[in-house]
């Protein structure tokens, strides 16, 4: 045992290997990751603005490249009340468009969304070919009601359809927090802080194809996030610290040893992993089960991807 953490009144939880997240379900294989812990963007791996180009028909922000930083191990983008580009306001965005393309899987992020009027930040993505809808949208906050996670996904029948529904959690714009979102061709679910806060099967036959994925912060523009005005914070961020992104199918995700399970646990695995080197049978849920397994009513485990 590494760490234990007290959680709840008569729970611990314990953290083996380091301490990150695992995305729910069956073996995962990591296909794409960031931890922003240089001093530049890879551009290997990202461009800068969307993948159409740095403004949008629908919102007042043009995409500055010198806006984009990567700086104290995140992604920052930055939001500045200064036009440009028949724009109003300057912002930042990157998007993996001919660098990065998947169908399906589990995306995950560690975000710090700004608050203030005018302000709607991102995690998404749609398809390489620019063609849309579809579109999967991991998370979305407006910046006016900063403690509302917005999930949604968009697609084509006949004419643009959406489902989408939000969570009222955190504030988010405080402190850091997770956003995962289970994508599968007959479900979509959505994670929070390795909780599921939303899922839904509606279009989920419709939203395929290989897709980009973007980070940004739209500003002003439309009613939904307003205008910003006076008590609109500048210079303000959207913070990325990672992103990661995995795909079903490989080896299985997880190892740990007897050693680091404490005595007289039962253990209830809904991941496939390795106890000893041995890999235990398990059951896995389809769709997911929630990324913390609880093991006994004293103890929770939170299995992590093994590095060794
Ligand atoms: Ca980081």
């Amino acid at each position: 045992m590494k760490q234990v953490k007290p959680v709840l009144l008569f729970s611990l939880c314990v953290f083996i290997n380091s301490v990150r997240s695992d995305p729910p379900g069956a073996n995962w294989t990591l296909t794409f990751s960031d931890e922003f812990n240089g001093t530049a963007l890879d551009g290997s791996k990202w461009s800068k603005g969307y993948g159409w180009g740095v403004t949008t028909g629908w919102t007042n922000e043009w995409i500055d490249p010198d806006n984009v930083l990567v700086e104290e191990g995140r992604l920052r983008l930055k939001l500045e009340n200064r036009p440009g580009t028949g724009k109003l306001y300057a912002s930042g965005a990157v998007n993996t468009r001919n660098k990065f393309t998947q169908e399906y899987g589990y995306l995950e992020a560690r975000m710090k969304m700004p608050a203030g009027s005018g302000f709607l930040s991102a995690f998404w993505g749609k398809r390489n070919d620019e063609s849309w809808p579809p579109e999967i949208d991991v998370i979305e906050v407006i910046g006016p009601d900063p403690g509302r996670a917005f999930m949604t996904v968009h697609w084509d029948d006949g004419g643009h359809q959406s489902s989408g529904g939000n969570w009222a959690g955190p504030d988010f714009s405080a402190d850091f927090h997770v956003f995962g979102f289970w994508w599968g061709p007959d479900e979509n679910v959505w994670y929070i802080d390795g909780v599921e806060r939303r899922r839904t099967s509606n279009g989920a036959s419709r939203i395929n194809g290989d897709f980009y994925f973007m980070f940004n912060t739209h500003i002003g523009g439309n009613p939904w996030m307003g205008d910003p005005d006076g008590s609109t914070p500048w210079p303000s961020y959207n913070e990325i610290d990672w992103v990661r992104i995995y795909k079903e199918g490989g080896t299985p995700a997880i190892s740990v040893r007897r050693g680091d399970i404490p005595d007289g646990v039962v253990m209830a695995v809904t991941h496939p992993m390795t106890l000893d080197g041995k890999v235990v049978p398990v059951v896995c849920k389809k769709p997911p089960a929630p990324l913390l397994t609880v093991v006994t009513p004293q103890v929770r485990l939170l299995l992590q991807p093994s590095s060794k």
